[in-house]
């Protein structure tokens, strides 16, 4: 085995013992380290500083207890978490989830990808990511609001516009961060309005923040495409989820000319023939936050199935994956496969586990990953940011511009760095070593951090 090789399965067996219950982690490391190996070897002077061992070590991990009161009067306890991963592109910038299932692990992976991702933006913000096992399903509007001030109370003290950025991220949306940053402001005594990204249109927010994930993610597989000769006009898509990244992914697809067939929540999935009628999507989702299965009603030609991961088994051309981590198993993957799938773009943060991913490649799918295909929602939390600090506020038109511009460079990035290092079409390789030579470098250039 070469040098490189045993370094990164030296470092990755490190982590396991450290922290053997953390496999979402684990995944994430292993699916970046072992596709670095190619810059290891170009540059034997990172082994030589440790850099893989303090890449995987977050630079800080915050948990706190967030004590709040239901409607009924009593006393509810959940845990919140920020994990400051790595500042060394800027201050650390990611999104809060709010799901029962939330843990270190969980945030460890989010934290790590954001890291990578954000290089990938070109724009200054390092990595980070937090949230809470709080459930806001069936919360009412006050539960949340009562939850998100208790939660920020503490956050407060550890987050602020140069230090660590927060914004949305699964069951954080409009509302939340509206909550959110009242109370930020209210605790500070301070209108620090670039403390948070994703924030309402009267309130500093940016123009297309909401859409850019699903958009961004429609520009990346256009230029993949069209990078091959195809395009997305007349393809049928196959679209998981029903929440900010995959009705914004719908939207983007059925402009440019795709049928998407389906949307899934947690519960089901539905199939459209006719196409998914997204004001119908948006009107339970967004409006009534129901339930998808509530489509049917009005739409009797589409079907609903119980159970979100039947969604792999309707025919298409391309899958976008937009709910969440490892729901493309191997056996979704083969599936896909078998059904004709000839491109996959990651809407999701990894959605697909790394078999399916090594199936995609291996079967000749086009393949988008994750931290490259979904970077356009963090790219705009960047770029409002940036109107925060100037004051000022772009049109939708000049920051879907730079959207688009940014998802190219992300695209012609990754192409061409996997062509430098001898793996030409592997988008994950060329995202991974782009993202992993930049950061090195500043890491080591600031000393020993
Ligand atoms: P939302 O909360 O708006 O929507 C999440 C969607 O995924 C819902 O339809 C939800 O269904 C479904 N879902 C959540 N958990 C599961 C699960 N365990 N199994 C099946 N379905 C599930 O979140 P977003 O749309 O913002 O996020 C979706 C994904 O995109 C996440 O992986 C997130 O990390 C990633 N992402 C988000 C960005 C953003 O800007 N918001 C940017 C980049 C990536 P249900 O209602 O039943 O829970
Ligand atoms: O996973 C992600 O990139 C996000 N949830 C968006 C983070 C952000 O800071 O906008």
């Amino acid at each position: 085995m070469s040098i490189m090789k045993n370094y990164v399965n030296n470092v990755l067996g490190g982590l396991i013992e450290k922290d053997p219950e953390q496999r979402e982690f684990h995944s994430t490391a292993k699916e970046v380290l072992t596709t670095i190996i190619p810059a290891l070897e170009k540059n034997p002077h990172y082994k030589e500083a440790r850099i893989l061992e303090r890449l995987v070590e977050p630079e800080r991990v915050i948990s706190f207890r967030v004590v709040w009161e239901d409607d009924k009067g009593e006393v509810q306890v959940n845990r919140g978490y920020r994990v400051q991963f790595n500042s060394a592109r800027g201050p650390y910038k990611g999104g809060l989830r709010f799901h029962p299932s939330v843990n270190l692990s969980i945030l460890k992976f989010l934290g790590f990808e954001q890291t990578f991702k954000n290089v990938l933006t070109g724009l200054p913000i390092g990595g980070g990511k937090g949230g809470s096992d709080f459930d806001p399903k069936g919360k009412s509007d006050r539960e949340v609001m009562r939850f998100c001030q208790s939660f920020m109370t503490e956050l407060s003290r550890h987050i602020g516009q140069d230090l660590d950025v927060p914004a949305g991220d699964i069951g954080v949306g409009g509302r939340e961060i509206g909550y959110l940053f009242g109370q930020y402001k209210r605790v500070c005594n301070s209108y620090e309005a670039g403390v948070l990204t994703g924030k309402g249109l009267e309130y500093w927010g940016s123009l297309a923040r909401t859409e850019a994930t699903g958009y961004g993610l429609l520009y990346f597989v256009k230029n993949m495409l069209e990078d091959q000769g195809r395009s997305l006009a007349g393809q049928t898509v196959i679209v998981s989820g029903s929440g900010n990244v995959a009705i914004y992914a719908i939207q983007k697809a059925q402009e440019l000319g795709a049928k998407v067939v389906t949307c899934s929540d947690s519960n089901g999935y539905i199939y459209d023939p006719n196409g998914i009628d997204l004001a119908e999507v948006k009107a339970i989702k967004e409006v009534r936050r129901g339930r998808i299965k509530e489509y049917v009603a009005t739409h009797p030609q589409a079907e609903y199935h119980e159970g979100c991961s039947g969604v792999w088994s309707v025919k298409g051309d391309i899958a976008l994956p937009c709910a969440t981590q490892n729901e493309i198993d191997l056996e979704a993957a083969k599936i896909l496969v078998a059904n004709g799938v000839k491109a996959v773009g990651e809407g999701a943060n990894m959605p697909s586990t790394l078999e399916a991913i090594a199936h995609f490649q291996g079967n000749q799918v086009l393949f988008a990953p994750a931290k490259a295909a979904n970077a356009g929602g963090v790219a705009v939390s960047a770029l409002e940011m940036s109107q925060n600090s100037l004051r000022y506020r772009w049109t939708f038109e000049e920051v879907d511009a730079k959207l688009k511009d940014i998802m190219k460079n992300i695209f012609e990035d990754a192409k061409s760095t996997a062509e430098e290092y001898g793996c030409p079409g592997d988008l994950v390789a060329g995202s991974n070593i782009v993202s992993f030579v930049k950061v090195a470098d500043i890491m080591l250039a600031n000393g020993l951090v």
